[in-house]
C-alpha cells in the first residue's frame, strides 16, 4: 500500500512507493501485477478513467486490431489463457478492452491504480536517490520509476488555421467520445489515410449522408480478411499454447503469420510464381502478405514489385480511374507502418465518399462550415482527426522528466531520442522505459515485446534488491554504442526512405532519427545477454 506522509508544496497530499508505473495500458498493469508478486510496494499513475491505455482512447468507429487475437493476449499466465476466448480473427477495440478489464479485475488489480491522475513533473532528487512525480493529485515518491506510456499516446492535431472557428463537432481517432458519435444524416471530414482512417472510413461512410476524405499521402492497404474466429482454430491455439507462443517468440515481428514466412528475393521469381504467390497472400490476409519474400523492406527493386502488385489491385478495385490514381501511392510499400483493411479502397466507389489530394495543395484552414482547400471550402457537419500520434518520444517529453544535476529529457534528446537497449536513459538512474525508442516495440506484435520487458525490468529490480544496489543507470559509452547500433541496422532497411512516424517526419520540427530496432530475437538475446554479464553497459551503485 502507498503511504501518505504529509502534505506536497501544492498542498496535495504525498505518496512513497518503492516503484510507480506510469500508464495503466497492457504494459502497466503487466508491470504492477509482476512487481506485486515479487513483493515490491508499486502503484499505477494513469490519466484516463480506466485500464486498456491505446484501447481505452481508441474508440473510433472500425478500431481493430491487427495482430490476430490469438497472438494479440498476454502469456504470462497460462489459466488466463485458456479461460478467456475470442471472438473474431482480429479483435475490435471493445473486445479487447474488455480483455484488459478481465485483467485488472482477476488479478485485482484496481487497488494500486491511481486512475484520473495525471503526470505533470517528474524529477530525479539526487540527495534522496528517489524519483518525484508532480500530479495532478499530488505528489508521489519512489525509488523506480517506470514509464508504461505507451508508443502511440500523444495525439497529433495539426494546428491548421482558424480551427478553433469551426461550427460542428471535431474528433481525434485517439480521443474518441466513450459515448460514441452518430454521423446520421450528416456530412463528414475525415482528414489523414493511416491505419486508423483506414479502418474508420468504411465504417463512418456506411453511417453518415457525405464523406469527404482529405488525402495528404495515398497509403498501401492489405486485406485483413476479418472473420468469426474458427473455434476449431482457437482450440489448436490453447492445446499449444507453449510451443506456438515460443514459435512468436522467435520471428521478427513476434508473431507468427498463416502462410510460412518465405527468404527468397521477389526480384528473382517469375512472373507466374511471383504473381501465385501474392495472390494466395492477398487471399488470405493480414501481414503474412509482406512475407512472401525476404527482401521487400531490404531491396528497393523487390519492393517496388509488391508494390507494384498492390497498385494494379488499387486500379482494378477502385472503378473511377482518376479517383483510382489519387489513391495510389507511389512511395516505398511497408515503409510506413503497413495497414490491412475491410473494404478500404472499395468504399471510394460509393457516390456519396468523396476524396480531396491536399498533397500539392495542403489543407489552407479550417473555416466556420468546414475545410477550405485551394480557397475551395468543403462544408461538413463534423471534422474527424486521424491524424496520427507524437510517436514514442511524445508523452514522454510531455511529462517533464529532469534526470542527474536538473538536465531535462528534452534537452537530452534535442537530436532524437537516445536510450541504452531502449530500457534505460543516461542521466536518468532508475527509470526504465518499456517499448522505449531503440528497442523493437512498435515494429513487433506489442503484447510480447511489452512481457519480454516488463520481465527483464522485474529481473533487474530483483538483482538490484539482492546485491543491496540502490541505482543503476546507463554508461555514456553504452548508449552511444547502441544509439549507433539502431541507426546501423536501420540503414541497412528501406525505412528511413519515407516520411513515417517512426522517424518522427509526422511531427514538424521533431528531429528526423528511426526509432525502433528492427528484428525482436536477436533484441531478445541482447537484453538477455547484458542481464547476465552483470548487466553490461549500465552502472549500479
Ligand atoms: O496515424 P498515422 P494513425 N494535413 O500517423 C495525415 C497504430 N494503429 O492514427 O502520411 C493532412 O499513421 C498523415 O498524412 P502523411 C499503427 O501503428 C494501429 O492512422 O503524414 N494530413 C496520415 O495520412 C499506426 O501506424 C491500428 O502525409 C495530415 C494521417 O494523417 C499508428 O497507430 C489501428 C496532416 C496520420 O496517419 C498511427 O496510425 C490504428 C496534415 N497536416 C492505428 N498531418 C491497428 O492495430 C497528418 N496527416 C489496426
Amino acid at each position: 500500500m502507498s503511504s501518505g506522509d504529509g502534505a506536497s508544496s501544492n498542498g496535495h497530499k504525498s505518496y512513497v512507493n518503492e516503484v510507480v508505473v506510469v500508464g495503466a495500458g497492457f504494459a502497466g498493469m503487466y508491470m504492477l501485477h509482476k512487481l506485486r508478486g515479487l513483493g515490491f510496494d508499486t502503484v499505477v499513475l494513469e490519466r484516463a478513467g480506466g485500464v486498456g491505455g491505446t484501447w481505452y482512447w481508441n474508440r473510433y468507429p472500425g478500431a481493430r486490431c491487427d495482430v490476430e487475437s490469438m497472438q494479440y493476449s498476454y502469456s504470462f499466465d497460462p489459466e488466463l489463457e485458456q479461460e478467456w476466448s475470442w471472438s473474431e480473427r482480429y479483435s475490435g477495440q471493445p473486445e479487447i478492452l474488455r480483455y484488459a478489464n478481465h485483467v485488472a479485475d482477476r488479478y485485482d488489480l484496481r487497488r494500486d491504480i491511481r486512475f484520473e491522475t495525471t503526470v505533470e513533473r517528474v524529477d530525479w532528487d539526487d540527495g534522496a536517490r528517489q524519483w518525484r512525480l508532480q500530479t495532478d493529485r499530488g505528489e508521489y515518491r519512489a525509488r523506480f520509476v517506470v514509464m508504461a506510456t505507451g508508443c502511440l499516446s500523444t495525439a497529433n492535431v495539426p494546428q491548421f488555421e482558424s480551427a478553433e472557428t469551426f461550427g460542428g463537432p471535431t474528433y481525434h481517432t485517439g480521443r474518441w467520445p466513450h459515448e460514441g458519435v452518430d454521423f446520421c444524416g450528416q456530412s463528414v471530414a475525415v482528414i489523414g489515410t493511416g491505419s486508423s482512417a483506414v479502418q474508420a472510413i468504411p465504417v463512418i461512410a456506411s453511417e453518415c449522408r457525405e464523406l469527404t476524405v482529405f488525402q495528404r499521402t495515398p497509403n498501401y492497404s492489405v486485406p485483413a480478411r476479418n472473420e468469426p474466429l474458427d473455434p476449431a482454430e482457437q482450440a489448436k491455439w490453447k492445446a499449444n499454447y507453449r510451443e506456438l507462443r515460443a514459435k512468436m517468440f522467435g520471428e521478427r515481428a513476434a508473431m507468427v503469420q498463416r502462410l510460412p514466412d518465405s527468404e527468397d528475393p521477389a526480384k528473382e521469381a517469375s512472373d507466374d510464381e511471383f504473381y501465385h504467390r501474392m495472390e494466395e497472400r492477398w487471399g488470405v490476409g493480414g501481414f503474412t502478405f509482406y512475407r512472401a519474400y525476404g527482401d521487400i523492406v531490404l531491396d528497393s527493386e523487390s519492393n517496388d514489385r509488391v508494390a507494384e502488385f498492390v497498385r494494379k489491385k488499387i486500379a482494378g478495385i477502385v472503378h473511377d480511374p482518376e479517383l483510382a490514381a489519387k489513391l495510389t501511392p507511389h512511395n516505398t510499400i511497408a515503409c510506413k507502418r503497413p495497414c490491412l483493411d475491410t473494404q478500404y479502397y472499395e468504399t471510394f466507389n460509393q457516390p456519396h465518399v468523396h476524396l480531396v489530394d491536399v498533397s500539392e495543395t495542403p489543407i489552407e484552414r479550417i473555416s466556420e462550415a468546414g475545410v477550405v482547400v485551394d480557397g475551395r471550402e468543403y462544408p461538413v457537419d463534423a471534422i474527424v482527426y486521424a491524424t496520427g500520434f507524437d510517436a514514442m518520444t511524445g508523452t514522454l517529453l510531455r511529462m517533464n522528466i529532469t534526470g542527474r544535476d536538473g538536465m531535462r529529457l528534452a534537452d537530452h534528446w534535442d537530436a532524437g531520442p537516445r536510450t541504452y537497449l531502449g530500457l534505460g536513459v543516461v542521466g536518468f538512474p532508475n527509470m526504465f522505459t518499456v517499448s522505449g525508442p531503440g528497442s523493437p516495440s512498435v515494429l513487433t506484435n506489442m503484447i510480447p515485446s511489452i512481457e519480454q520487458h516488463v520481465d527483464w525490468i522485474a529481473r533487474c529490480l530483483v538483482d538490484l534488491r539482492k546485491r543491496d544496489a540502490t541505482t543503476i543507470e546507463p554508461e555514456p559509452d553504452a548508449e552511444t554504442y547502441w544509439v549507433d547500433y539502431v541507426n546501423a541496422i536501420a540503414d541497412l532497411t528501406l525505412y528511413p526512405t519515407c516520411n513515417s512516424w517512426y522517424l518522427g517526419a509526422n511531427i514538424p520540427g521533431k528531429t528526423r532519427v528511426f526509432m525502433p530496432l528492427p528484428g525482436f530475437p536477436p533484441y531478445v538475446e541482447i537484453c538477455e545477454d547484458v542481464a547476465s554479464d552483470n548487466y553490461r553497459g549500465f552502472a549500479l551503485a
